[in-house]
């Protein structure tokens, strides 16, 4: 099934001029057959993914299933490698959560020692997820560590913060030998059977390296897969998906439920300046085929007794008469005991009340609408193309049909005025009030690398990239610390207008809807805990923590006794 792309917008700056648009149109079959492993073969590749950094301070650290990295080995393995995932924050129970020696971050997961105990000697090529930025400091001296210890293995970095600056990692991490950038399956495919046929690997395309004249060479980015139904399943059998079916495990929307996630998209046709998204991905927007999709998630309630699906797509909906097809093949099924949610901020152009119902009646029950700003004239300059007087209907729609509705909002725009801040919050306090939405999320801005705003500030001379950067964006989520790369406003009135903003519109939200606390208090008491929104989850996974560190102290000092 093909859908025309009738959505795509030309931006008349181009953050990176390597962007690819050109689809690569093998099918799944000729590409395996192409780069099959030998039969006898003995070395393993290993993925890892590795753990979550964050401010001690934080309230949020969600961590939810590779889906990336299940991707990948999925197709490795269909073309008969050896393939390990080192899953750094789901590979074992209970989850942990460590201070980093200088006691400012909170590490959950695997600690790098342990990473390397469970790294196969016969390890030939070495794959980790580079995703966030804000985790290259501790990423890049777990990579350091590992290829001290081994020193013959191939190590590749993929994922969101390679693909947007490989050069610099590299330099940064000379233990990294190869970066794959863009989108991950063919180009570590094809990368992994050259290596393991000793071809050579220099003009795959999405491959970087630093050659022997210590140039850098840059393939640009992997092309786009055409025929994405083709792709395997994710191989979730290399993970342990019933770790993430636990109390603090919590994913990206509502937890409570046995939830995983799925993609029913790739990439996304706009181009906001403060994502890294085009960079990554272009603006190619792929639709899978909804039948496609809805055999996977049939595949995953037989398998993995899934009953929750989160979908992880940049924008999970543009064209109507997809999500139409979608719901109706869902109804035909007859899977009617499941729920899904689509908690990464969505866009509103195909919301409206025939999609909105047509979701819920199908067991949607969880819509995230990105707005980011209240102020029209700031989303004209961050090009985000939302006409906020739509937005309104649509949220209007979302929350009577009975959605879990959520806003997401960004405060401190480099262009922004305090006034523009402000129209942001009113905004969502007139939403939080008219509306009766449940949740809402002020980020402050920060530029991530990929991004037309990192690359503007960067030019700008007003950013500059070093472990300070890094370490700023880590303290994102943490409440009592702020950043600033307004010109207008400084980070403190950015923590004090942020923090307001969060107890203005809670307040609203469980005032205006006393059945909210009623449901608080009834959760509080059952043996599982159902929140009503993400705060109520962020607070109930503060508490874990808590309990987890307490009972981490106890066993501590049982065996010093
Ligand atoms: C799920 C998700 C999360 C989850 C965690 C994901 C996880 N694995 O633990 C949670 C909820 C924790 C999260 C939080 C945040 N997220 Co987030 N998140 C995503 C999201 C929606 C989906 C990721 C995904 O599964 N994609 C689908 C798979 C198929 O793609 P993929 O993971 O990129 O993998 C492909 C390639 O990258 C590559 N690849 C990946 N790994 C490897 C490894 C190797 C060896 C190779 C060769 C290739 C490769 O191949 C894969 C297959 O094609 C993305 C948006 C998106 N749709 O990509 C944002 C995204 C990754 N998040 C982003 C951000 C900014 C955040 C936050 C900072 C909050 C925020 N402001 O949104 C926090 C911080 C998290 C933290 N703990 O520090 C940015 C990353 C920007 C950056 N450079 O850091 C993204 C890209 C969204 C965006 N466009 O802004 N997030
Ligand atoms: S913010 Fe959303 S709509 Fe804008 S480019 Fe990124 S993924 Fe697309």
């Amino acid at each position: 099934m093909t859908y025309k792309e009738d959505t795509i917008y030309k931006s008349s700056y181009t953050a990176n001029q390597n962007w690819v648009k050109e689809l690569d149109p093998r099918h799944m079959d000729s590409t395996l057959s192409s780069f099959k492993a030998l039969k006898n073969e003995k070395r393993i590749i290993t993925l890892c993914k590795p753990f979550v950094v964050f401010s001690k301070n934080s309230y949020s650290s969600p961590v939810t299933l590779p889906l990336g990295l299940a991707y990948i080995g999925g197709v490795l393995e269909k073309a008969d490698y050896n393939v390990k995932i080192i899953d750094a924050t789901g590979g074992k129970r209970p989850m942990r959560i460590k201070r980093s020696l200088d006691n400012q971050y909170n590490i959950q997961g695997l600690s790098s020692e342990e990473i390397l105990e469970k790294i196969d000697p016969n390890t030939f090529i070495f794959g980790i997820s580079v995703m966030f930025s804000q985790h290259w400091i501790e990423h890049r001296s777990l990579i350091e560590k590992i290829k001290q210890k081994f020193t013959k293995i191939i190590i590749v970095a993929g994922g969101e913060h390679a693909s947007a600056m490989p050069e610099y990692i590299m330099r940064d991490c000379p233990s990294i030998d190869y970066v794959i950038r863009g989108e991950g399956e063919f180009s570590m495919l094809e990368f992994s059977s050259n290596l393991f046929f000793g071809r050579s690997v220099n003009n795959i395309p999405g491959i970087c390296f630093i050659n022997k004249q210590n140039k850098f060479v840059d393939n640009g980015l992997s092309k786009r897969i055409e025929h994405i139904d083709t792709l395997p399943r994710p191989a979730w059998h290399l993970l342990n998906p019933e770790n993430y079916f636990q109390d603090y495990f919590s994913g990206l929307g509502l937890g409570g439920n046995r939830n995983m996630p799925i993609l029913g998209t790739r990439g996304c046709p706009y181009q906001c300046t403060f994502c890294s998204s085009p960079s990554m991905w272009t603006t190619r927007y792929i639709m899978r085929d909804p039948i496609d999709i809805v055999d996977e998630i049939e595949w995953l309630t037989k398998e993995y007794k899934a009953n929750d699906f989160e979908f992880f797509d940049l924008t999970a909906i543009i064209k109507k008469n997809w999500i139409i097809e979608f719901c109706n093949e869902l109804k035909k099924r007859g899977l009617n005991n499941i729920t899904w949610q689509l908690p990464v901020g969505t866009r509103t152009e195909s919301l409206d009340e025939e999609v909105l119902k047509a979701i819920y009646e199908t067991g949607c029950r969880f819509v995230c609408y990105a707005p980011e700003s209240g102020s029209q004239h700031s989303l004209n300059i961050i090009k985000k193309r939302v006409k906020l007087n739509k937005l309104l209907k649509s949220v209007k729609s979302s929350v009577k049909i009975g959605h879990t509705t959520k806003l997401n909002f960004i405060i401190g725009f480099p262009h922004e005025t305090l006034i523009d801040c402000l129209k942001t919050i009113a905004f969502a306090m007139y939403c939080s009030f008219r509306f009766g939405i449940s949740d809402i999320l002020f980020s402050v801005f920060t530029p991530y690398p990929g991004s037309e705003l990192f690359e503007k500030l960067k030019k700008e001379k007003k950013l500059t990239v070093n472990d300070n950067y890094f370490k700023k964006l880590i303290v994102q989520f943490d409440f009592t610390k702020g950043d600033s790369y307004c010109e207008n406003i400084s980070a403190t009135t950015i923590v004090i207008l942020r923090f307001l903003a969060f107890t203005l519109c809670y307040t609203i939200i469980y005032i205006t809807r006393p059945k909210m606390i009623y449901k608080l208090f009834k959760n509080i008491f059952q043996k599982k805990f159902f929140p009503n929104n993400i705060l109520e989850q962020r607070l109930f996974e503060f508490y874990l923590r808590y309990k987890l560190k307490k009972k981490a102290k106890e066993n501590l000092s049982l065996k010093k006794i």
